[in-house]
């Protein structure tokens, strides 16, 4: 842990994405089917025992897996370091049968139930809030084209130097979080600000891990988004911005093209907008 507590240090975060995790309803989802376990436990097995081999680790190599793994313990960054490396493939299973919009990993940095603006429209940010105006607007659909009136919009995002609110310090508790609803129409318009690329705490394990690879920390500017609507999947997304540097080199490998937004300059004449319709597949 650094004891610089202005900084967003890797343990304060991993702490506070722990406890999310553990409060989010989706701990103690045991597997219950025997068999089940036993073919993914030993697959698991199997492969690392494969790569000990394959590659010769060495007694050096397997004492340095044994502290770093302790570490990410330590540090709460097993919520980081699951859904930077792994979720991906995860959600690639989940939703690979869907028709309508795709979708992306959820991370470590969601919180449920983000105040609903009064004007249903503008996202909770400090009456400063630096960063470009962003207006994010679109329209709610079943795959078949039929509006979704009232639908639910979750968005969350880093501010503009990259921090998340409830996961970095010194920010209001709901920054950048906001639940909003789509018209009769399936309609939606947000006002928010773009946020700034997101580097992986660089102090913790998973920075660690990092560094002596030789890897990079970034992920490229993104929104994160779920949208819900009666009688259809739940969609969890992330969007990006055209020409972010890390948009083909994500450390999280949640990118995908059609996630790509199309950037605008606002037709109010501030910031920039940008429309982004979203079909949801009917349960
Ligand atoms: C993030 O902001 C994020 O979206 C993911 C997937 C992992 C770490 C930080
Ligand atoms: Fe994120």
């Amino acid at each position: 842990m650094t004891p610089n507590e202005h900084e967003a240090s890797a343990a304060a975060s991993g702490a506070a994405a722990t406890d999310r995790f553990r409060q989010s309803g989706k701990t103690g989802h045991a597997v219950a089917d025997q068999a089940r376990v036993n073919e993914l436990a030993s697959a698991l097995i199997q492969a690392a025992n494969d790569i000990v081999l394959e590659k010769k680790v060495t007694y050096d190599e397997y004492n340095a897996l044994k502290s770093w793994l302790i570490q990410v313990g330590e540090d709460g960054e097993w919520p980081l370091f699951l859904d930077v490396w792994l979720e991906h493939s995860v959600e690639e299973v989940a939703t690979s049968h869907r028709e309508g919009n795709k979708g992306s990993i959820e991370g470590p940095y969601y919180v449920p139930d983000a105040p609903q603006p009064q004007d249903n429209r503008t996202i909770p940010m400090r009456e400063d809030e630096s960063g470009t105006p962003l207006l994010f607007k679109g329209q709610i659909t079943s795959t078949d084209g039929t509006p979704l009136p009232n639908a639910k919009i979750e968005l969350w995002h880093a501010d503009a130097e990259g921090f998340y609110s409830q996961f970095a310090p010194d920010l209001p508790e709901w920054n950048l979080r906001g639940t909003f609803h789509a018209d009769d129409q399936g309609n939606f318009e947000i006002d928010t600000v773009q946020p700034a690329p997101y580097q992986i705490p660089t102090d913790g394990a998973c920075g660690k891990l990092i560094a002596a690879a030789g890897w990079h920390a970034w992920r490229p500017a993104h929104l994160h988004l779920k949208f819900s609507a009666e009688g259809h999947e739940l969609l969890t997304a992330q969007l990006y911005f055209p020409g972010d540097e890390h948009n083909d080199d994500d450390i999280a490998t949640a990118v995908k093209p059609e996630l790509m937004l199309d950037i605008q300059p606002a037709e109010s004449g501030t910031g920039v907008q940008t429309t982004y319709d979203v079909r949801l597949d009917p349960v």
